[in-house]
């Protein structure tokens, strides 16, 4: 694609805020604060191995998990960003036990929360696998003029504005879904800037791979262990052969989920009945980005956007990719 053709997430955000009059442009420059957080957490990705930031950092997380120096990195560069841009009131992080408020005036005037995984997969850093950023956008719950409360970060992903996440994979993307549809925007080194080059991303309604850690199956219940042997056996007698991919890296399996089609699984088993995944900043927004390109995303029995949110850290399990293979999936395992 020629220099003049490239289309700037920037100008493609305007471009969109354009078909609303009574847009205020909020969400476009929170949008190009998030690719902004992308790329300033890219450049250290892309460096890793060079420069002394492997390794653990030595704390752990909410989640017990040591921290490596990039999710540190990457979570406090978020933090930052967005408490000195003035269209988010505050974040929920992985890495942080609670949300933080931003106490200055205008964040406190500003209309959206963030809450984001800021370096999911991050155990695949030292291997030089893909890693990713996932975030949630909705529009506060409490009033404007001051600061944002626990409320605003319990919504169910069916109150999403927007929710997107950033790709450290051999390129650098953004993809983001509103209400519109889903974009894909790689990043173009010289000009350091996203650029349109996954338009109207949509999900196959079939597609032939399945991704899940089968290492856990010991532990499956026996629904879960049949639909297995489904994807295993009798899929191919069917004549739809399936095939297993799994990264380990959630953004990874689900960009390669949404772009070849498929189905991804993180399912409860009988020692983590809720699975191992968080609800509120990776499975809620890529139920909404593959909801939002024709996809599909359930727990056992609901729709994983339905899900009231009880606490902010809460696990669920999740099926989600080709509407097909979720609903097969679900004549085994669903409630
Ligand atoms: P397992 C990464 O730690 C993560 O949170 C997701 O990115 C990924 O899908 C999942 O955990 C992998 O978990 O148990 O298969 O290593």
């Amino acid at each position: 694609m020629s220099q003049s053709k490239l289309i700037t997430m920037d100008e493609f955000t305007i471009q969109e805020t354009r078909k609303f009059p009574q847009a205020t442009g909020d969400l476009s420059a929170l949008l190009r604060d998030l690719g902004l957080a992308g790329k300033i957490i890219n450049k250290q990705v892309r460096k890793a191995g060079l420069v002394d930031i492997l390794g653990k950092h030595g704390a752990t997380n909410v989640q017990g998990e040591e921290q490596m120096k990039l999710d540190v990195f990457a979570n406090e560069t978020l933090i930052n960003i967005l408490k000195n841009c003035s269209e988010c009131a505050g974040i929920a992080s992985e890495e942080n036990d609670n949300h933080v408020s931003y106490e200055d005036t205008f964040s406190c005037n500003a209309k959206y929360v963030v809450l984001f995984d800021p370096l999911d997969g991050s155990s695949n850093i030292d291997v030089n696998a893909s890693i990713g950023t996932i975030f949630s956008i909705y529009r506060r719950v409490s009033p404007l003029g001051t600061t944002c409360t626990e409320e605003d970060f319990l919504q169910p992903g069916n109150k999403l504005v927007a929710a997107g996440y950033i790709i450290y994979g051999s390129s650098t993307m953004m993809v983001y879904a509103t209400k519109l549809g889903v974009n894909g925007f790689t990043l173009e080194p010289s000009i350091g800037e996203f650029c349109l080059s996954h338009p109207n991303m949509q999900c196959k309604e079939n597609g032939k791979i399945y991704s899940i850690n089968q290492g856990n199956s010991v532990k499956y219940e026996d629904s879960m262990l049949a639909y297995l042997r489904y994807c295993m056996e009798e899929s191919k007698e069917d004549g739809r052969p399936y095939t297993q991919r799994y990264i380990g890296s959630m953004v990874a399996d689900m960009h390669r989920t949404l772009i070849k089609g498929g189905i991804f699984m993180y399912p409860g088993d009988k020692s983590a009945p809720k699975g191992k995944l968080r609800l509120q900043y990776e499975c809620n927004p890529m139920a909404f980005i593959l909801e939002a390109a024709g996809g599909k995303a359930v727990n056992n029995h609901e729709r994983i956007l339905d899900i009231v949110p009880t606490e902010l850290h809460q696990r669920v399990p999740i099926f989600i990719g080709s509407k097909n293979m979720v609903e097969k999936a679900m004549e085994f395992v669903g409630a």
